[in-house]
């Protein structure tokens, strides 16, 4: 497929997983997560809906580009902290953000490398420009397979390209359930394009400033399906958290180990 998304080149430093723990030693892919800073990363708050917000349930694992090779820089960190933004609520897809901290020492978790690196937060008055082109990192999901029983995910770290859609694109297809809190991006003129799926959840929607940072605009939440004609991904519009992230992640009293 020339129009599906590409492996990523080398990782994206910012992505990381939010695994679950079985009951030996593995744990399995849950969702996406973004890394914005030394101890905390973001996702959305409905990857707990299932299992909950039992910290020792949970690792977050970083500095990984292929699924089953321990790459160089890959570690698994514990979890200590999980704050689910408190307007969250299962029944519907709106503020569909979480933070996550992970446990180390002294404020300090991960040492920043060229695979391991924070993404830079929106401003709070951020603009989704229409037509902007923003970049997908998706976890681990090939999306042709995803609407499939038995799908399955792909060994490496894929990336795709989707544009940004006005928002009257996602009311018109989405009524109510779609509010100002989200943002709309996909493709809608055919089947099969660039899009996140399950498994991609919570991950990142990043676009690139002009002076060449890269700011996460969405976190993968929702959607009608995958890569389907008129039905766009919905992600949650991360510059209305920013003063809650950024409260949230100073209120957290960190227990000495
Ligand atoms: C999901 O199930 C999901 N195409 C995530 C994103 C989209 C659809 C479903 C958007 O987590």
């Amino acid at each position: 497929n020339s129009f599906a998304q590409h492996n990523a080149v080398s990782g994206w430093p910012w992505q990381v997983s939010l695994r679950l723990k079985g009951f030996h030693r593995d744990t399995r892919l849950l969702c996406g997560a973004t890394l914005i800073s030394s101890c905390w990363v973001v996702t959305a708050a409905h990857c707990f809906k299932r299992f909950g917000v039992d910290v020792r349930r949970y690792l977050l694992r970083v500095g990984d580009y292929h699924t089953g090779v321990k790459d160089e820089f890959e570690r698994e960190l514990p979890v200590e902290r999980i704050v689910l933004h408190r307007n969250y609520w299962a029944g519907s897809n709106d503020n569909d953000i979480a933070l996550v901290r992970m446990r180390g020492r002294e404020g300090h978790c991960l040492y920043f490398n060229h695979h391991v690196l924070p993404v830079c937060l929106p401003d709070r008055r951020e603009k989704s420009d229409i037509n902007r082109l923003c970049l997908l990192s998706m976890c681990e999901l090939v999306w042709p397979i995803c609407s499939v029983p038995g799908k399955s995910y792909s060994r490496t770290l894929l990336q795709g390209v989707v544009p940004l859609l006005p928002q009257e694109d996602c009311e018109a297809r989405y009524g109510q359930k779609f509010t100002n809190r989200m943002i709309c991006a996909g493709n809608l003129s055919e089947d099969k394009r660039v899009d996140s799926c399950q498994g991609d959840s919570g991950g990142p929607l990043m676009c690139q400033r002009s002076n060449g940072r890269w700011i996460i605009l969405g976190i993968t939440s929702w959607g009608y399906g995958c890569g389907r004609k008129d039905s766009p991904g919905v992600y949650t519009k991360v510059s209305k958290y920013v003063p809650w992230i950024k409260k949230s992640c100073k209120a957290v009293t960190v227990i000495p180990l």
